[in-house]
Order: C-alpha cells, then sequence, then structure tokens
C-alpha cells in the first residue's frame, strides 16, 4: 500500500488574514503583553465586552434570492459629508501602544480604505501631523477637561486642523475597573505620551511611567452635565454628536441638548460592566429619537453581517475600535487598511444575499423574524 504523501504542515507558508480574527491573532503575536491587555480588555468581569458579540452572533439575517444584487452601493451622505461606506474608525487612545508611527499611520490607513478616523483626544501624535497623513475626512473625540478653557482650545485645535464633526465622550466621567490593566501596571512607554493634551501630569518626568488610573483621574472632568454640552454648543463650529448613549431617556435629553447625532455604544465593555450589549440598547434609542438625528453604533462589530444587523435596526453607520488597532498593531498603516477592506467586502457579500443594494434598502426586512 502507498502512503499518501502530504505536505508537512509545518513547511506550509503563513496563512493570510482573511478576517478580523486573523488580524486579532497577529496583533497579539505582535504585541507586548501589557499592551495586548490594555487593547483586549474590557471592565470587571467582561461580561458586557462578550455580550457585545453573543448578541450580535445570536441575530439571524433573512437570505432572499433572485434579486439582481449585481451592483451593489454603500454610499451615504452623513453630517453633510459624502462617505464611499457606513464603517468609520471609533476613538481609540495611545496609537503609538500599537505602532511607532501611531495615529499618523492610522490616519494614512484609515484614508486609503476611504474610512473616517475619529482621533481621540489622547493622541500620541500632534492634530497637525495626523491631519497631514489623512486622505479621508477626520473627526474629532473630546474628553472634557477640568480646564474649560483648555477644553475649548482643544475643541479649537482639532477644528483647525479639519475635524469635521466634534465626537464628545460622555460614558467617561470616570474609568471602569480594568482590572487587567491594573494587574500589568498599564503605562504609556518611554517617550509615548498624549501630544494635544496638556499635561497636568503627563510630561513629569518623576512619573516616568504613567499608569492609565493616572490619566484618568487628570484627564476626565467626572462633574461634566449637560450643562456643559450646552456650552460646548455655544462655541463649536462642526456638528456636535454624543458618544456612549445606552438609554430612551439620555437620548431625548441629548436631542433636546442639541445633539446633531448620536452614537450608541458602551465604550466596548470597558466601563460599566453588565450593563447591555450596545446592540441590545440600539432599538429603543432609535424609537426615541424617531429619525430626528442620525443614530450611529459601536460595539463587538467584526463582520461584514455585523454591519448589515446594526444598520437594520436603525443606525446610519458604524464604528470599529479594537479590530482596526489589530490592523495596526500587525501592520501599520496597511493593517489598517485591510482590516476596513476585509470588513467591506464582507458587508457587501452580506447585502447582496440578503437581497438588498443600497444602504436603504436595509430595514428590519432583512432580519429573521
Ligand atoms: C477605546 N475607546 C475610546 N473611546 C473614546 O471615546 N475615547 C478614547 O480615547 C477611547 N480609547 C480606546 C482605547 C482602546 C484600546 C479601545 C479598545 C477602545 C472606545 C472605542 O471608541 C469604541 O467605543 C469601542 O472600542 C468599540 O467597541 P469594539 O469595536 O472595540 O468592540
Ligand atoms: C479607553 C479610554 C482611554 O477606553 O477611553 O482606554
Amino acid at each position: 500500500v502507498r502512503r499518501l504523501k502530504t505536505r508537512s504542515p509545518r513547511r506550509a507558508p503563513l496563512p493570510k488574514a482573511v478576517n478580523l480574527f486573523d488580524f486579532e491573532a497577529l496583533a497579539q503575536k505582535h504585541l507586548p503583553l501589557v499592551a495586548w491587555e490594555y487593547l483586549c480588555g474590557g471592565a470587571g468581569d467582561e461580561i458586557t465586552l462578550r455580550r457585545n458579540r453573543e448578541c450580535l452572533d445570536a441575530i439571524r439575517l433573512k437570505p432572499r434570492v433572485l434579486r439582481d444584487v449585481s451592483q451593489i452601493d454603500t454610499q451615504l451622505t452623513l453630517f453633510d459629508q459624502r462617505l464611499d461606506h457606513p464603517i468609520l474608525l471609533a476613538p481609540a487612545a495611545y496609537h503609538k501602544v500599537f505602532h511607532p508611527q501611531g495615529e499618523a499611520a492610522a490616519a494614512r490607513g484609515a484614508g486609503a480604505a476611504g474610512a473616517v478616523l475619529v482621533v481621540s483626544s489622547f493622541a500620541t501624535v500632534k492634530f497637525e501631523a495626523i491631519a497631514a497623513a489623512a486622505k479621508a475626512p477626520l473627526w474629532f473625540q473630546l474628553y472634557v477637561q477640568r480646564d474649560r478653557a483648555m477644553t475649548r482650545e482643544l475643541v479649537q485645535h482639532a477644528e483647525t486642523v479639519g475635524c469635521r464633526v466634534l465626537c464628545v465622550t460622555v460614558d467617561t466621567p470616570v474609568g471602569g475597573s480594568r482590572n487587567r490593566e491594573m494587574r500589568r501596571g498599564f503605562n504609556l512607554p518611554p517617550g509615548v505620551k498624549m501630544e494635544n493634551v496638556a499635561g497636568v501630569r503627563g510630561g513629569s518626568p518623576s512619573a516616568g511611567h504613567i499608569t492609565s488610573g493616572d490619566i484618568y483621574s487628570e484627564h476626565l472632568d467626572p462633574s461634566m452635565t449637560w450643562e456643559t454640552i450646552d456650552w460646548l454648543r455655544s462655541f463649536a463650529k462642526t456638528p456636535l454628536i454624543l458618544k456612549g448613549i445606552l438609554t430612551k431617556e439620555d437620548a431625548r435629553l441629548a436631542l433636546e441638548h442639541g445633539a446633531a447625532g448620536i452614537l450608541v455604544s458602551n465604550h466596548g465593555g470597558r466601563n460599566l460592566d453588565t450593563a447591555p450589549a450596545s446592540i441590545e440598547a440600539l432599538p429603543g434609542v432609535v424609537e426615541a429619537v424617531a429619525g430626528r438625528v442620525p443614530v450611529l453604533f459601536d460595539g463587538g462589530v467584526r463582520r461584514g453581517t455585523d454591519v448589515v444587523k446594526a444598520l437594520a435596526l436603525g443606525a446610519r453607520a458604524v464604528m470599529i475600535g479594537r479590530p482596526y488597532l489589530w490592523g495596526l498593531a500587525a501592520d501599520g498603516a496597511e493593517g489598517v487598511t485591510q482590516v476596513v477592506r476585509l470588513l467591506l467586502a464582507e458587508f457587501r457579500s452580506a447585502m447582496a444575499l440578503c437581497g438588498v443594494t443600497s444602504l436603504a434598502q436595509i430595514s428590519p426586512e432583512v432580519l429573521w423574524p
């Protein structure tokens, strides 16, 4: 009996990344443990973090057939901006923890994939350099600082470099209990700092390594209220949206206080553990908003089918957080571009298999009842 000769699996080339989870595995290989745990971690027992995925997985889509899906159009208009597709890059702090070129690489990678990058207040590259690397529009994410003059300067600085939307994060008056960061003593590596927020403690040489706890206590304002939003609107030149709304009550208040949009988010499960999955909260917010402003969504988006589901439940667009950071860690700007392209290709395929050819056609009808 002749033995079939098979190739030794050890000699097979490294498989290329074909989905976002492949990039997750690559990122974990590339990053020091402390950076990896900052990136992947959630608050508390990570119940909300897991639930973001579980609830998206549990939704079923409805396949339709024989509908001519030869032309798929993913374009949309959002805050008067024409976008090629509804996949945006969520604000994330400290990109230089993941790649030496930090936010400049992320902006370059986003631009090549036609994706909006929301630049974090805690960026580790100067706004000017991020803007110079960007080919797609930038938005700006604000963490309100205790020093209101500094806060105003930060917003105006972001506007000056061309950020087109002001995304105010309202779900983080204080940080969540992030046990992974605490256990590893997460810190910014030497030479890495917040480049656009004047250092309260960040610049102090005695601090050396800064723990995220220190950063949170110094650079978040637990006293902010709805009046702070009114104050921001009094001078902001760009549309103001609120990031981190999960309830109908807060959605109604957001409208009363003139928000131009709402981002339904639980901060990727990093703040209040045992809060619901973002996708569970989305329908209630969409109902309360009743079409008056765009509702955006983030939390656990990993597959093109997830994008279809969020849009079917009323989101106008989605943001991804960890996945593009996986791309950044694995392969810099190119990795970011690849992550968006893979997700977009899956999204287009899922649209076709659901029998829809434009975003306007994505309704609750695409969900299995
Ligand atoms: C974040 N997020 C975040 N949000 C924000 O408003 N400002 C910030 O600076 C950061 N920083 C940050 C760092 C890291 C490492 C992560 C993973 C997340 C939250 C982010 O914008 C978004 O809400 C979630 O990441 C979305 O969930 P997924 O896609 O990561 O599941
Ligand atoms: C985080 C903060 C910086 O999620 O928003 O790590």
